[in-house]
């Protein structure tokens, strides 16, 4: 069956979750210890591919969960352009992330700064055993979400969710521990119930452009969830801040464009006006939200509501697994097989 891998670890992702969760639990102390040790003035979040747009989701969630400036960078600007990502006089707290721990890039990266700088290094991959995780002085270790497939799916969230939970305890906030502890059964719950509806959006004909729209936690998903629509479908797909869209790339809007806004409820009111002014302009549109309204109910062609009770960053890794589902579908409507896309390794080495 074609794409046997990629579904069976995008279903599994609430799975995944909940070993992250037991996994971390017995650590916070040390997590803690580790992160408040490190006296950082920023945290730098870097990888490549997927894990670069998982960096951007990691680095707004643990500046609005910890409170500690952060920023996401490629992995190859570390130790291309140095000078364009340190300062001299900063301390930081390099946080590298990977899922194989093997990238080339990544790899290189840590090196520089664990030579060059003698940064304290949080390691986030699937591997214990990888070279990245072993230059970690503390390591993040997503083991229930080692993948078979080429594309990342599951990983990503994993992922994201350690670390998450690694700013919450930075933070020692016992309500954003509660948030996630809940992820997995909602997850669970959503996916039965709205797995069919990103289904179908990844099955419909007459579909020629993907756009995909977030902002702040949401930015580095509506990235992520671009790439798996190019990786796995092989469509032309672009992903943008949402209010970013007016100044330019709107242009492009026509009948064959699908939009997917990923509805944060800090921006709702301004993200749902461009909703409806992208539909008006004749896209298909598809809303994913924390609760519906009847002025999204009016924009959206198609409509998750999540209804998690959970805040703007918990919540975030709950839309990734509708993007995937829908790329994964598109690519089989294609004739395509996600778990073999045009092009791509598992691991790309330099
Ligand atoms: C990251 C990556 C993915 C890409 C493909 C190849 O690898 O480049 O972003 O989609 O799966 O691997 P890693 O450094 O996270 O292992």
């Amino acid at each position: 069956m074609k794409g046997e891998h990629t579904i069976a670890e995008i279903f599994n992702q609430p799975e995944a979750w909940s070993k992250v969760l037991s996994d971390l639990a017995p650590r916070g102390e040390e997590i803690e210890r580790f992160l408040r040790g490190a006296g950082a003035g920023e945290a730098v979040f870097a990888g490549c591919g997927s894990s670069y747009y998982l960096a951007q989701s990691a680095a707004a969630n643990f500046t609005g969960i910890s409170h500690l400036p952060s920023r996401a960078v490629m992995a190859s600007e570390v130790f291309i352009f140095p000078d364009a990502i340190f300062a001299e006089e900063m301390k930081y707290l390099f946080v590298p992330i990977s899922r194989s721990g093997t990238t080339s890039e990544i790899v290189l990266a840590t090196k520089y700064v664990r030579e060059k700088m003698r940064a304290p290094t949080l390691a986030v991959s699937c591997y214990e055993d990888s070279d990245l995780a072993k230059m970690g002085d503390l390591k993040l270790i997503a083991r229930g979400a080692q993948e078979k497939s080429v594309v990342m799916t599951g990983s990503y969230t994993s992922m994201l969710l350690s670390i998450q939970l690694a700013a919450s305890l930075l933070a020692e906030d016992e309500d954003a521990l509660g948030e996630l502890r809940r992820l997995p059964e909602l997850g669970e719950s959503l996916i039965e119930e709205y797995g069919d509806t990103a289904e179908s959006i990844g099955r419909r004909g007459g579909i020629s452009t993907l756009i995909y729209l977030g902002s702040g936690p949401y930015y580095g998903l509506a990235n992520e969830s671009a790439l798996k629509a190019k990786e796995m479908s092989i469509s032309h797909s672009e992903a943008y801040n949402c209010l970013e869209f007016r100044h330019g790339p709107k242009s492009i809007v026509d009948p064959e464009t699908l939009i997917t806004l990923f509805v944060s409820e800090s921006g709702r009111g301004y993200e749902v006006d461009l909703l409806k002014e992208v539909k008006g302009l004749g896209a298909v549109t598809f809303a994913i939200c924390e609760r519906a309204d009847d002025s999204i109910e009016e924009a959206a062609d198609y409509l998750i509501e999540l209804k998690s009770g959970l805040g703007d960053y918990a919540r975030s890794i709950l839309y990734l697994p509708f993007t995937q589902i829908l790329g994964y579908h598109r690519a089989l409507s294609k004739g395509l097989d996600p778990d073999n896309p045009r092009n791509l390794t598992q691991v790309v080495k330099l």
